[in-house]
């Protein structure tokens, strides 16, 4: 088994209610035990001109392949209505591998960790509910050192 995080997102169609489905969904993976999934928060898009994003974060522990899971969370985005026109563009629903066990991972399909999660409020902050802060980053970087670096600015914690 090894530790799963997954960032979610949405900025379209009922987002808190969104990310409650895919929560669900998460908890029923095959091969998988839950572990816990963090407070909403909201904040801007990065992207100027889209509605405000609900972000969590979701952990679980899994015996199931790095493709094989992110086949499961596209089949997951693509049953919550997720729509692949624009690049960047906003979406009902967004799941993303955001670090599987200690595994570096570089294929076409698939990176982890996930590219930019080193800088996001709307990650970090939500990991830090459920991941120890001395958990390692890539680089070598902990999540204590990335929170420090990243402040608490424009996320709204949602009751
Ligand atoms: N902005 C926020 N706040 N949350 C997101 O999940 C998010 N995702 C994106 C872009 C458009 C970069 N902005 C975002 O893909």
């Amino acid at each position: 088994m090894e530790r799963i995080y997954i960032g979610m997102g949405s900025n379209l169609a009922a987002p808190t209610q969104q990310l409650r489905s895919a929560t669900d969904a998460l908890a029923q993976l095959p091969e998988t035990e839950w572990v816990g999934v963090s407070s909403f928060y909201q904040s801007d898009s990065l992207l100027p001109g889209q509605p405000r994003y609900t972000n969590a974060v979701a952990a679980f522990d899994s015996r199931l392949s790095p493709l094989a899971l992110l086949d499961a969370l596209q089949a997951i985005e693509n049953s919550q209505g997720r729509e692949r026109n624009e690049r960047w563009g906003p979406r009902t629903l967004d799941l993303d591998i955001l670090l599987f066990g200690d595994r570096l991972i570089d294929e076409p399909r698939l990176k982890v960790p996930h590219y930019h999660m080193h800088a996001r409020a709307f990650v970090l902050y939500p990991l830090a509910e459920l991941a120890p802060e001395n958990l390692q980053l890539a680089d070598g970087r902990t999540l204590r050192e990335l929170l420090a670096a990243c402040p608490f600015v424009g996320l709204e914690r949602l009751a």
